[in-house]
């Protein structure tokens, strides 16, 4: 009789776990002459960045996620996010600011647009690397990635100056995203099918 009870509760278990979905969250750049729209998706392995931006000519433009979500200018948004006060480095280098996403290229001419795709496995939208509440900033220019020899490369990768802005927000799912919601009652019902599969037992 109690095997009925561990079924239901092992599937009871499953559903609420079933609950966590991904996440996504979303950052608006808008200035005098750029509009952009990027979303940051919890993807296996890492967080998906996507979107296009335009009204920028045809380049590479440094793409960071910055300390801050104060956007009273670009310019208060504070250095690179770089909780483990690292040097500043490319998307894909070992040492990289959590922050540190590259350059991202607008191309089309007289009509150039940047169509990011960024897979991204050091950012996060939960824990010590989120950057939900902190800025997403485009440069004037273009990111040495830590490699220019100037002497800012290894804080800034000496992109210039910051030609638009937006602080990253939640866009999906609107439940609270402490994981601690999700995963308290998930254990606790781990706990009752533990106690009741021992009970069955006897
Ligand atoms: C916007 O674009 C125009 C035309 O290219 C340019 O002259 C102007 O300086 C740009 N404004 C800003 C704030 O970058
Ligand atoms: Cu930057
Ligand atoms: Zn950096």
């Amino acid at each position: 009789m109690f095997s009925r009870w561990l079924f239901c509760l092992v599937v009871l278990s499953f559903a609420i776990q079933s609950k966590a979905e991904y996440k996504v969250a979303i950052a608006h750049l808008i200035s005098t002459n750029v509009t952009g729209r990027i979303l940051f998706t919890e993807v296996d392995g890492g967080v998906l960045v996507t979107g296009n931006i335009t009204g920028l000519p045809e380049g590479n433009y440094g793409f960071h996620i910055h300390q801050l979500g104060d956007i009273t200018t670009c310019d208060t948004t504070g250095a690179h996010f770089n909780p483990d006060d690292t040097d500043h480095g490319g998307q894909n280098h070992t040492v990289r600011h959590v922050g540190d996403l590259g350059n991202i290229a607008f191309v089309g001419g007289d009509t150039a647009i940047a169509n990011v795709r960024i897979l991204d496995t050091v950012i996060a939208l939960t824990g010590r690397n989120s950057i939900v509440g902190r800025a997403l900033v485009l440069h004037e220019g273009e990111d040495d990635l830590g490699q220019g020899g100037h002497e800012s490369s290894l804080t800034t990768g000496n992109a210039g100056g910051r030609v638009a802005c937006g602080v990253i927000g939640i866009m999906f799912p609107v439940d609270p995203w402490n994981s601690a919601g999700i995963a308290a009652p998930s254990l606790s019902i781990l706990a009752a099918v533990a106690f009741f599969a021992i009970y069955d037992l006897y």
